[in-house]
């Protein structure tokens, strides 16, 4: 049964969708149209959240994993009246005035096209990339659990949220969905709602050009609590199969609902027309005519829709928020230092002694692999940020990504408060629950081989877009892979992640740069973070002075992306004569280099650029001062493609190092095969 009061508001959804979707001359009516029911019971009776405490860190969140839908998310939030966040607490303003709405996809509304996380208050992901919202809905579920498991006591809950997410067909065909409901299912997030929008509609038609397995099924064979509801605007069968979700307390829950894309419209639903094109004036009313609205009226919200929100998600989030709260003041009492460190972690910040363990590293010409420096300093890190959480897809033995002091641990729902997490050979979904845990202010990692990158890249974009602090440790950094050949060994990889705007990309030359970059991730706040470290031992270079280990800190250079590492000056001109510039694995090769060069009577700079990003952010001044325009001879070392380099190299200058793929052997044959050698450092800069 659905009342007079409740198909007013959820008539209230569709009509602004329409309007808005009209005005703008572009979006995606049909969606938000068909949900509308769906939405309004989930924020309106189901929903743990308080509108006027949308930074409340244990309400539930809401995914909507189809962006497109967008005027769906934004309908509700305006009828909602959910307060906007300013620098985390209420802005005294609403999130979606009906002015934003009015101007859907215009510039500076807070209704773009998509939503996105950080600019509208109650858009808890960004969607659009159909796939990851759901993924990342998986690390939300997760990251409730684990906070629950860590801070809990005495039968007492701080943390316990749900996760709901509302997605599509294009959802259900991306494989980051397989992967990341596989995973769901089988760690048992009992906390986790799907529900399907099953309107068998995408863009070039019928599901049935392209989709035709049993959803349901496959969602069962994962594990998974699946319900089925015939039509979406039954809220009772959506109540039935919700109570479902609630009494589920082992298996994720998926909910299938049939809809029909543009309900309401006379000569668009269940047609494909709907999905991303305006209704058009003369059919928004008939709509409007047909769903019983004054045809006439455009952005109309009726007082009794406002209404029945206040009465629904308002007045039960105040309350829910008022007993939270109440919880939370006692649970601090009884757990003074859980409440602290919880607090800190809620705030984004570090805990006194974070980096108390992360010692420096001698000078040692053997040394060690980048990764195996960084599984040391991850562990040093970890030991002492007990929310920094996560695990590799598959590959930790080699990664180094496992967290091995002792309580460490493996999350499970069994162990929730487990620090290592097992993705499986799952890259995409990996980086999706990455980016999800990180959304509730874990300080979330995850690892692969570097090449694999790849597979992930779409989530490592939507951590740039969101700017959420993820770290990705990223092994096996070029052709110093060795035997493994081409399909292992990464070459434009450096580069093509550099491409991506506020990825810092931090390839360390040795252990203590390692140190520094770890430290950089702990303080970062808004920027990802890829650390590309070698699978080969590498040496650690002498950089204080000798018998002095406190007379510089280590690396500290790396902060700013690039720095002279050692220098040598021409008394003549106080310049170097060559300035030799290289990342990671390269750069001792630039060391040795340096010496031959010297003994021939030139006198060569060398640079480690860790980051060329952070480098590219630094002052004129600093910049010039490591790179002095006058010194126009320069060599770059890099084990992958050139692209990124020209800004430093300028046109006289000289690359080294990768213009096509690998090939199988011992990396040290490879460095020569390549050319990518102290030798020939030399001589591109002597202009051999
Ligand atoms: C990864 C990705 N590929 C393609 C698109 C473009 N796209 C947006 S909506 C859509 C169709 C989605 O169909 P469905 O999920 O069934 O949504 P409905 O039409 O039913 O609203 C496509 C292909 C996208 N947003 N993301
Ligand atoms: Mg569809």
């Amino acid at each position: 049964m659905t009342t007079l009061a409740e198909n007013l508001a959820i008539n209230t959804i569709r009509t602004l969708s329409m309007d808005a979707v009209q005005a703008a001359n572009s979006g995606h009516p049909g969606t938000p149209m068909a949900l509308a029911p769906v939405g309004y019971l989930l924020f309106n009776e189901r929903m743990k959240y308080d509108p006027a405490h949308p930074h409340w860190a244990a309400r539930d969140r809401f995914v909507l994993s189809c962006g497109h839908a967008s005027m769906l998310l934004y309908s509700l939030l305006h009828l909602s009246g959910v307060e906007q966040l300013k620098d985390g607490v209420p802005a005294g303003e609403k999130a979606v005035p009906i002015e934003h709405i009015k101007r859907f996809r215009q510039m500076d509304s807070r209704c773009p096209g998509h939503p996105e996380f950080g600019h509208t208050t109650g858009v808890e992901v960004t969607t659009g990339p159909l796939g990851q919202g759901v993924a990342m809905s998986v690390g939300m579920a997760v990251g409730s659990l684990w906070l629950g498991g860590k801070y809990d006591r005495g039968g007492k809950k701080t943390m316990d949220f749900n996760v709901y997410a509302l997605c599509g067909d294009g959802d259900m065909m991306e494989g980051v969905s397989s992967e990341a409901a596989s995973l769901a299912g089988h760690l048992k997030l009992a906390n986790l709602c799907w529900i399907y929008d099953d309107n068998e509609i995408t863009i070039e038609g019928d599901t049935s050009l392209a989709f035709s397995e049993e959803v349901g099924r496959r969602f069962e064979a994962y594990g998974w609590n699946v319900q089925r509801v015939a039509d979406a605007n039954d809220l009772d069968a959506l109540r039935k199969a919700l109570d479902s979700f609630d009494a589920e307390k082992e298996r994720p829950t998926m909910i299938i609902v049939k809809s029909v894309i543009g309900y309401g419209s006379p000569n668009k639903a269940g047609s494909h027309d709907a999905h991303g094109s305006p209704l058009g004036e003369e059919e928004i009313r008939l709509t409007k005519k047909n769903l019983g609205w004054d045809e006439n009226a455009k952005f109309f919200v009726p007082s009794e829709a406002y209404e029945i929100f206040a009465q629904g998600i308002g007045a039960r989030g105040a309350k829910q928020y008022a007993q939270w709260e109440a919880e939370m003041k006692a649970f601090g009492e009884e757990f003074p230092a859980e409440a602290t460190e919880l607090q800190k972690l809620l705030n984004g910040e570090l805990p006194d002694g974070w980096d108390e363990k992360m010692a420096r590293w001698p000078a040692d010409a053997k040394g060690t692999a980048t990764r195996n420096s960084s599984g040391k300093v991850l562990n040093q890190l970890a030991e002492k940020l007990p929310w920094m959480i996560g695990g590799s897809a598959d590959l930790a033995p080699s990664n180094k990504s496992n967290l091995t002091f002792a309580g460490a641990g493996d999350f499970s729902v069994e162990t929730p408060a487990g620090r290592n997490f097992h993705f499986g050979i799952r890259e995409f979904a990996m980086a999706a629950v990455t980016n999800g845990l990180a959304t509730i202010g874990i300080r979330s990692y995850c690892a692969t081989f570097f090449v694999f990158a790849d597979y992930l890249r779409a989530a490592a974009r939507l951590s740039c877009i969101m700017e959420l602090p993820v770290l990705y440790i990223l092994t096996h950094d070029s052709i110093g892979v060795g035997e493994d050949g081409p399909t292992h060994q990464p070459v434009e990889h450096l580069a093509s992640l550099r491409a991506m705007p506020n990825m810092v990309v931090m390839r360390p030359a040795d252990a203590n740069e390692v140190r520094q970059a770890y430290k950089f991730f702990a303080n970062e706040k808004r920027r990802p973070m890829c650390l590309v470290l070698t699978r080969q031992d590498l040496p650690t270079l002498p950089r204080c002075e000798e018998g002095n280990p406190d007379s510089c800190e280590c690396a500290i250079g790396l902060w700013k992306g690039a720095y002279i590492l050692r220098d040598s000056l021409n008394p003549a001109t106080g310049l170097p004569d060559v300035i030799l510039m290289a990342s990671g694995s390269e750069v001792h090769l630039c060391l040795s280099a340096q010496k031959t060069l010297a003994a021939d009577g030139i006198f060569a700079r060398v640079v480690s650029c860790p980051s060329l990003d952070l480098f590219a952010d630094q002052p004129e001044e600093y910049r010039e001062s490591v790179m002095p325009k006058a010194c126009r001879r320069r060599v770059a070392v890099e084990a992958g493609v050139e692209q990124g380099w020209c800004t430093y190299l300028g046109l006289d200058g000289k690359f080294i190092g990768m213009r096509g793929f690998g090939a199988s052997a011992p990396f040290n044959q490879l460095y020569e095969h390549f050319g990518i050698t102290a030798e020939n450092v030399v001589k591109k800069a002597k202009g051999e």
